[in-house]
């Protein structure tokens, strides 16, 4: 549906690399609408916050080293709304090894390791939905209908 919501984090590297205003323009001249924004804050992220943000790769031999890299700054996170966000946001992204992210994609234009991959997007709509409830309260989610709504879909 055009209102599917997708979870997307401008990672601390994106952040501290001033690249929150380029890759929320990516977002936006795209044609999708901002329904939710923060900059994280004590208590978040904290350790245990990320770790449920990231709980499906507990296993992995790089997952300490994902938890304390999420943990070293700020992280902005947004929802993002329209028609295939989740599908489409991970497209604007690019594959998750930069090496591997074609030109054009957020991850092919700004990074090169795979550990500084500077942002994140849901994966499905249901862990979108997972993602969302874990980052926002309802009360900070804004259903709006952008003036552009009818130029953008047909
Ligand atoms: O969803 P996505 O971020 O593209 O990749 P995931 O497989 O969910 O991994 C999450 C996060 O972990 C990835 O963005 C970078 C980091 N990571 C890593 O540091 N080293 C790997 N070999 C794989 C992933
Ligand atoms: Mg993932």
């Amino acid at each position: 549906s055009s209102n599917e919501q997708t979870f997307i984090a401008i990672k601390p590297d994106g952040v501290q690399r001033g690249l929150i205003g380029p890759i929320i323009s990516r977002f936006e001249s795209k044609g999708f609408r901002m329904a939710a924004i923060k900059l994280s804050q004590l208590p978040l992220p904290s350790p245990e916050h990320l770790e449920k943000h990231y709980s499906d790769l507990s296993d992995k031999p790089f997952f300490r080293g994902l938890i304390s890299y999420m943990n070293s700054g700020p992280i902005c996170a947004m929802v993002w709304e329209g028609r295939d966000a989740v599908k489409t946001g991970r497209t604007l992204l690019g594959a998750t090894n930069p090496r591997d992210s074609a030109p054009g994609t957020i991850r092919g234009d700004f990074a090169i390791d795979v550990g500084r991959n500077v942002c994140h997007g849901s994966d499905t709509v249901e862990n979108a939905q997972k993602e969302i409830a874990l980052w926002f309260k309802k009360d900070e989610l804004n259903a709006w209908k952008s003036a552009q709504n009818d130029w953008i879909y047909e």
